[in-house]
C-alpha cells in the first residue's frame, strides 16, 4: 500500500482522522500536513501550502503516495472576513489535488463538503440528496463547486473521488475554527469550565450535527467501501443528529443541572438560517450502509464524560 497524505491535518477533523488512520493503517503510512506546525506533532508532519502545487507534488513523488485527505480549507463564518481568499484556498486548493490526481495516478481522494451547500432554496426538513443548492456564503458556494469538479474529474478522467457533506462536527479531541456550526463545542467547554454560555444563535435555531466518532467512522467506511457500489462522486448527504442550541443546554442540564445559557445572536445567525434543519442521507445508506451510532443524548454523555478531564 502506498502512503496516505492528509492536508489541512491540523483542524478539528483532521487532528482525529489522522490519529484514526495511523491506528488502522500504521503510524508510518500516514503523512500529516498543513500550513501552520501542529501544537503537539505525531507522526509524519511536513508542512505544506494547498497553493503550492509544486511542492505537494513532490511530497507524492518522495514518498510514494497514493491516497490524498484534501481537508483544508477556511470555513464558514470566517470565510466572510475574506471572500476572495476563501475562495482561492478553497478552489484552488481543490483543484491542485484533483490536478495532481490525474498526474500522479492517485488511487483515491477524499474532500469534505458541507452542509453550507443548502441555501435558502432549499427544503429545510429532511433535505434530499439532490434540488435546489444555493448557497449564500463563499464557503458554501466553494463546496458546491467543489463537489461538481469531483463529479467532473470523476467522469471525465476516471479519478476515484469520495465525499461527504458534514454536518456540524462534534467532538471533545479539538476546537473547531471559523464555522457557524462552532457553538455546538463551545457550549460543552462553556458548561465545564463556567456552567454557563453565550451562544450567538438564536435558542430556536436547528442544524443537523454528528457527532466525531460517527464523523470518522463514515469517512473511513466510505473510502473503504466498494466504488462500484458508489453512485455519487459529489458529496454524500449525512447526519447524526439534529438539534437547537435551547435543545442541546436541555441535555446539558440533565447532567449539569444548574448550567446557564444566554443568547446574543451576531452575524453567524443568518448563516445558520440560511442552511436546513435535518437531512435525508438515503443515499449512504443504500451506496455504502451508512448508520449513525450517537443520538443527542448519547452524544452529550459521552461528550461531557471525555472532555471533563481534558478542561
Ligand atoms: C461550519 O459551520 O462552517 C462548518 C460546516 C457546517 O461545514 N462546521
Amino acid at each position: 500500500m502506498g502512503k496516505i497524505l492528509m492536508l489541512g491535518s491540523n483542524g478539528q477533523i483532521g487532528t482525529v482522522l489522522a490519529g484514526a488512520l495511523r491506528m488502522k493503517y500504521g503510524r508510518d503510512q500516514i503523512i500529516c500536513s498543513d500550513i501552520r506546525q501542529p501544537i503537539s506533532p505525531e507522526g509524519i508532519f511536513l508542512k505544506l501550502d494547498v497553493l503550492d502545487k509544486d511542492s505537494i507534488a513532490k511530497v507524492i513523488d518522495d514518498h510514494g503516495v497514493d491516497q490524498i485527505y484534501h481537508l483544508a480549507a477556511i470555513l464558514s463564518a470566517s470565510g466572510e472576513k475574506n471572500p476572495l481568499l476563501t475562495w482561492q484556498i478553497n478552489m484552488q486548493g481543490l483543484l491542485n489535488v484533483l490536478e495532481l490526481g490525474v498526474e500522479k495516478k492517485i488511487k483515491k481522494i477524499f474532500f469534505p463538503s458541507s452542509i453550507a451547500i443548502y441555501g435558502p432554496s432549499t427544503p429545510k426538513v429532511r433535505t434530499p440528496q439532490f434540488g435546489s443548492f444555493m448557497p449564500t456564503t463563499v464557503y458554501g458556494i466553494s463546496k458546491i463547486t467543489g463537489e461538481m469538479w469531483c463529479e467532473y474529474y470523476h467522469k471525465r478522467f476516471g479519478l476515484d473521488v469520495r465525499s461527504i457533506r458534514y454536518p456540524g462536527v462534534i467532538g471533545w479531541q479539538s476546537l473547531p475554527e471559523g464555522g457557524t456550526t462552532d457553538y455546538a463545542v463551545e457550549i460543552f467547554h462553556g458548561a465545564l469550565k463556567s456552567k454557563s454560555y453565550n451562544c450567538f444563535l438564536k435558542e430556536n435555531t436547528r442544524l443537523p450535527m454528528i457527532y466525531m466518532d460517527d464523523v470518522i467512522r463514515a469517512t473511513i467506511e466510505l473510502m473503504e467501501a466498494d466504488g462500484k457500489r458508489l453512485r455519487l462522486r459529489s458529496g454524500y448527504n449525512l447526519v447524526g443528529m439534529s438539534f437547537t442550541p435551547k435543545e442541546i443546554a436541555e441535555e446539558i442540564k440533565k447532567h449539569i443541572p444548574d448550567f446557564k445559557i444566554e443568547y446574543n445572536p451576531d452575524f453567524r445567525q443568518n448563516i445558520a438560517e440560511s442552511w436546513t434543519e435535518s437531512i435525508n442521507d438515503q443515499e449512504a445508506k443504500d451506496d455504502w450502509d451508512w448508520k449513525p451510532q450517537y443520538d443527542l443524548a448519547a452524544m452529550t454523555s459521552d461528550m461531557l464524560k471525555m472532555l471533563k478531564d481534558k478542561v
